[in-house]
């Protein structure tokens, strides 16, 4: 049995998946590509057997043909990112302990030692996909498919496993909410180890036989040249990505505004998620596109959950109601459903949701409760709209919707030989909807140096964890009971600012 996704692409065959920097390929190309990854992986074994297999690969096809082809080998496909320094990628590479490290040429010097020194199986993305195609396994819908790492409150990331049937139930999920047809033509612009990218953007596309853009990386000028062109009737992103595209078209001459807003206005949809989407970027982005940007609320555990209406009023500032196949509630602590107008934890039930975090059972059962997963996010509901109000736990950080623990950063900034103590918020901004900043207590004769911190730290973490500001404290300020009070210090960093 073969996986939804490669069983429906069969039907597309000569159609157009996917244009990238390495050119334009049909459906077939990709499936035919992506049998020579699966059988150069496989090499004599019959089966991946939920093995995970990580691969590095910039955002285009190689990306694509490196995760089928792992799927269809029946391995556990693990992306790496291409913005992380070695000791994030040794980390994923010690906890998911995989088969086989693919990488695309690029990255050969980055993770070729990585995985010798761990005497694992290392191959270039060339060379599986000039190897012959063989048989292939039987891959069951139940089966593990992804891990994707996501920060929490407890320290280190975990790897969070959805199987073949959540992922196909995501997309569908998004497929019938969103219209989505064989007609689409979507622009991808985000980073592919989160599932923004991965799930909403290129796996819905190709779950229904639509076209695919790829760019490497987001860049607003390129991005609005090819808006501009036409063609498109796609496009989903972060708030801070409509941010810097609203800056890019106010420095454009008013004829390049009109093209570039003509462009928008032939779209179908444009979306926003991943962190909250302030209602004067809604606005703007409406005087500029003539679109009310779709706003949904998801998580990497969940993939989508809540959206507003693709044909109907959108509510600026709220996230809508529950996504199709996903079941939604409002509890307290104890799990009893909150009234309307209460803000309580957002709880999630269905297909949609993850199977567990890598081989961490007891985190797993702690996420849910009677079988609802507990997202840690707040909202409200009112007539059945949903509005988010805020996260449970002050520890966790949206940066231009990337998700980063408050204590991973701790931790690495411990280790800093000048730093004696640390405390590190999330900061509001316009830009980056939360920045990262650290309040910290320098050891005796010791003094701030911000450029080289955030040179040392970038070494050392993702370039979007490093903490942009940082403040010096005698003593950071404490509670009662002597813990360090983050609402405090996040006042006081504020007023520091001005
Ligand atoms: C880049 N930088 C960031 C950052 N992104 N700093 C903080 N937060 C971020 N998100 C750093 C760069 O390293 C650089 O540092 C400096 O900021 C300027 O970079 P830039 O070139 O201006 O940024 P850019 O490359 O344009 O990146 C901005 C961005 C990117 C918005 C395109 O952050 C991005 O792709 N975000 C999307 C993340 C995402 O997909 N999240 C979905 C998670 S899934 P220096 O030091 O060199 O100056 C999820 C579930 C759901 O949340 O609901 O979808
Ligand atoms: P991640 O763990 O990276 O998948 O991030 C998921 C988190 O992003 C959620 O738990 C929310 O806190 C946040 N998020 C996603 N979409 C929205 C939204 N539309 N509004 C507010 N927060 C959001």
């Amino acid at each position: 049995m073969s996986i939804l996704l490669t069983r429906r692409a069969e039907q597309y065959g000569e159609r157009t998946a996917i244009i990238a920097p390495e050119g334009s390929f049909t459906y077939r190309q990709l499936l035919d590509a992506s049998g020579k990854v699966a059988s150069f992986l496989l090499d004599g074994p019959i089966d991946l057997q939920q093995r995970p297999v990580a691969f590095l690969a910039p955002p285009g096809f190689h990306y694509v043909a490196l995760q089928w082809g792992i799927w269809r080998a029946g391995g556990i496909a693990v992306p790496l990112s291409v913005f992380h320094p070695r000791p994030e990628l040794e980390y994923v590479l010690d906890d998911t302990t995989p088969a086989a490290v693919v990488a695309h040429p690029d990255f050969v010097n980055r993770l070729d030692p990585l995985a010798g020194e761990r005497n694992i199986r290392f191959a270039l993305s060339t060379e599986a996909l000039r190897h012959a195609e063989g048989p292939l396994p039987s891959v069951a819908q139940s089966q593990r498919a992804m891990i994707l790492y996501t920060s929490g409150t407890t320290g280190k990331p975990k790897g969070v496993v959805t199987t073949h049937e959540n992922i196909a139930a995501q997309m569908t999920s998004l497929v019938e909410a969103w219209g989505w047809t064989g007609d689409d033509r979507i622009l991808e612009v985000l980073p592919l180890h989160h599932v923004h990218g991965i799930v909403n953007v290129i796996a819905c596309a190709l779950w229904v036989g639509a076209v695919c853009e790829i760019f490497p990386a987001f860049d607003a000028r390129k991005v609005w040249d090819r808006i501009a062109q036409g063609g498109l009737t796609l496009f989903m992103a972060v708030p801070t990505i409509y941010v810097k595209l609203i800056d890019a078209w106010e420095k454009a001459s008013p004829a390049e505004r009109e093209r570039m807003s003509l462009g928008c206005r032939r779209m179908r949809l444009m979306v926003s998620g991943s962190a909250a989407l302030p209602v004067p970027t809604l606005e703007r982005w409406k005087e500029i596109s003539g679109h009310v940007l779709l706003e949904r609320y998801g998580m990497t555990e969940i993939g989508m959950c809540l959206s507003n209406l693709l044909h109907g009023k959108r509510f600026p500032g709220s996230v809508g109601t529950p996504l199709p196949g996903v079941e939604v509630r409002l509890t307290d602590e104890t799990g009893v459903p909150a009234g309307p107008g209460t803000p309580a934890e957002i709880v999630v039930r269905g297909k949609t949701v993850f199977l567990e975090y890598w081989k961490r059972p007891e985190e797993t059962k702690k996420a849910f409760r009677d079988g609802w997963f507990l997202t840690g996010d707040l909202a409200v509901q009112e007539n059945g709209i949903y509005r988010i109000f805020g996260r449970s736990s002050v520890d966790i950080i949206k940066t231009g919707g990337y998700k980063v623990s408050a204590l991973e950063i701790e931790e690495i900034l411990l280790t800093h030989p000048h730093i004696k103590e640390c405390a590190v918020v999330g900061i509001p901004d316009p830009v980056w909807g939360e920045r990262v900043v650290a309040g910290l207590v320098m050891r005796e004769g010791a003094s701030l140096d911000l450029d080289a911190l955030r040179a040392w730290a970038k070494e050392r973490l993702a370039p979007y964890k490093v903490p942009r500001d940082a403040f010096e404290f005698q003593e950071l300020p404490r509670n009662a009971m002597g813990k360090v009070s983050k609402p405090d210090l996040k006042k006081i960093i504020e007023g520091r600012q001005g």
